[in-house]
């Protein structure tokens, strides 16, 4: 990564992954989360076993873009639409198409409810929160009923090696405590919007569970 992590950063990539009609542009919604990989990597290498699984799915994603159907990878929209009139999705257990677009995609939205959760927390925290604490309270209300026994007791463990409060603050690189709520603020609407998008549209389509 040439330039550092911002939480600005972070912001203007998912505005940029919202279309005029509300589609959401695979290539803007890929490069959010690689912001989000540089930003945990910098964190140490106990985070590496979950950035190596985001950016597995990133690239999984970038690959389909660069294939010879790439057209309908577009946005989130053109991707179900083409994947399921061409039955290109495993929908009740993984055979044929185990690494689908939808199914891959899938994955990153859970993490970015995860992501949804823990911003508002810190958003809302005083110097007395535990990022540990509140990274695990946004785990198990999202990613980790997802998740096996393994890897959650895996997660566990990495929580607790987070930085405090304080250096949070730091490293999201947007000024004074009171900036960075601020922008937290503004990033928290817009992570939650291209969320809720994507829910509806899985949701509309029983994409909800893909194996
Ligand atoms: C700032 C601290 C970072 C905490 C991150 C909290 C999320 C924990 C996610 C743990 C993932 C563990 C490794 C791999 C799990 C995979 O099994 C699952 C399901 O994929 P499948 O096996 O079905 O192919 N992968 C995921 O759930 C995707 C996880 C992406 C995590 C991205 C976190 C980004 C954090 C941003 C930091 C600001």
């Amino acid at each position: 990564m040439a330039e550092s992590f911002s939480l600005q950063n972070v912001l203007d990539t998912f505005k940029s992954s919202l279309s005029e009609n509300k589609e959401i542009y695979i290539q803007y919604y890929i490069a959010g989360w690689k912001e989000l990989v540089s930003f945990m990597n910098s964190l140490g290498t106990v985070f590496s076993f979950i950035s190596k699984d985001a950016v597995n799915k990133i690239q999984i994603l970038e690959n389909l873009q660069a294939g010879e159907s790439g057209s309908h990878y577009l946005t989130v929209q053109s991707m179900v639409k083409y994947e399921l009139e061409n039955e290109l999705v495993d929908l009740t257990k993984r055979s044929s198409h185990p690494e689908s677009g939808c199914r891959t995609l899938l994955r990153l939205h859970r993490a970015l409810l995860w992501l949804e959760l823990f911003l508002e927390r810190l958003r809302t925290s005083t110097e007395e929160s535990k990022t540990s604490v509140m990274c695990s309270d946004a785990y198990n209300e999202s990613l980790a009923q997802h998740h096996a026994w393994i890897i959650r007791k895996a997660t566990g463990v990495a929580f607790c090696a987070l930085p405090g409060r304080d250096s949070f603050f730091q490293v999201m690189n947007a000024g004074s405590e009171q900036e960075v709520v601020a922008l937290l603020g503004e990033a928290l609407a817009l992570i939650s919007e291209v969320h809720q998008i994507t829910e509806d549209l899985y949701g509309q389509n029983n994409l909800l569970e893909l194996p």
